[in-house]
């Protein structure tokens, strides 16, 4: 068990990462009130400019797969599952898996199975006697990342909220997921600003009563940036290459900066009994 009371981050080279550690702050929400990882330089920079050129080409070509939602302004590729029950995201998987096989396949095959840890964690919860795979529901597979560029959001390019709450949707038609403990996202940092792109992260974990008081109870996004400065946090200031890891259900967001040029690949991860499963 971890300190309930200490709260703050790790940075680690991201060559060296020990992934039987990163299973463990997935399968725990935390190690020792460590609540956000960071692995530094995991991707190098030619495979991140690889995705940022082609990332920009099919937005120019195609548009958002996120429309405008009510919710945040944002350039995306790939579903994802917020606001959707299981068959409703499987769907939204299928209609922009093409888009997302067009911008992975700039990388080879070999560096995109691994390009979230994904080989060596495997392992890893192979040993802890575990499979480690992508959600399923109904016969379809959820997507495998979504790639997205916040545009300006306001005061924050991407406002305080958490990502258990959106789980409760999925829970209605019996995917997989719905089951979950706690909600871990996975990032990978492709293109960063200057200024800004730093990730913040409160000490607070709502749940129900505290959704229900202000609200969100399907949504989980947004709180007010007021209530979520109540709690202590940590900012860490996210770069091109970085893969991180952070306990979702914790409230958190992003800084907004002048350009929001920050594309980030991301997916969500949860443990249910034997299965670690991710979606997005
Ligand atoms: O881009 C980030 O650092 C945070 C994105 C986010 O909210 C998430 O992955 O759940
Ligand atoms: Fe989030």
């Amino acid at each position: 068990m971890f300190d309930e009371t200490a709260f703050g981050y790790l940075e680690l080279d991201g060559a060296s990462a020990d992934a039987d550690l990163i299973a463990r702050f997935i399968e725990e929400g935390g190690i020792d009130g460590v609540r956000l990882i960071v692995l530094r330089d995991f991707l190098d920079l030619d495979a991140c400019a690889r995705l940022e050129a082609r990332f920009n080409e099919i937005i120019a070509a195609q548009g958002s797969n996120r429309g405008e939602d009510g919710f945040v302004k944002i350039q995306q590729i790939g579903a994802t599952q917020f606001g959707r029950n299981g068959q409703d995201y499987m769907r939204e998987t299928l209609r922009h898996l093409g888009h997302v096989i067009d911008l992975y396949s700039v990388l080879d095959a070999a560096t995109v199975r691994n390009l979230f840890f994904d080989e060596a964690l495997e392992r890893a919860f192979a040993a802890r006697g575990k499979t480690y795979r992508q959600a399923r529901h109904l016969g379809g597979t959820g997507n495998f990342a979504t790639t997205r560029k916040w545009l300006d959001n306001g005061e924050m390019a991407l406002h305080p909220h958490e990502d258990s709450a959106q789980v409760a949707q999925a829970a209605q038609d019996g995917f997989e997921i719905g089951a979950g403990r706690h909600t871990i996202a996975a990032n990978l940092c492709i293109a960063d600003d200057a200024e800004g792109s730093a990730t913040v992260l409160w000490n607070h974990c709502p749940d129900d009563a505290v959704r229900r008081h202000m609200g969100l109870e399907n949504t989980g996004y947004p709180y007010p940036i007021d209530y979520a400065d109540r709690f202590e946090k940590i900012r860490v200031k996210i770069r091109r290459g970085d893969l991180y890891f952070m306990n979702a259900s914790f409230l958190h967001g992003v800084e907004t900066s002048p350009t929001n040029y920050r594309i980030t690949a991301g997916r969500f991860i949860t443990c249910v009994e034997h299965k670690v499963l991710s979606w997005t």
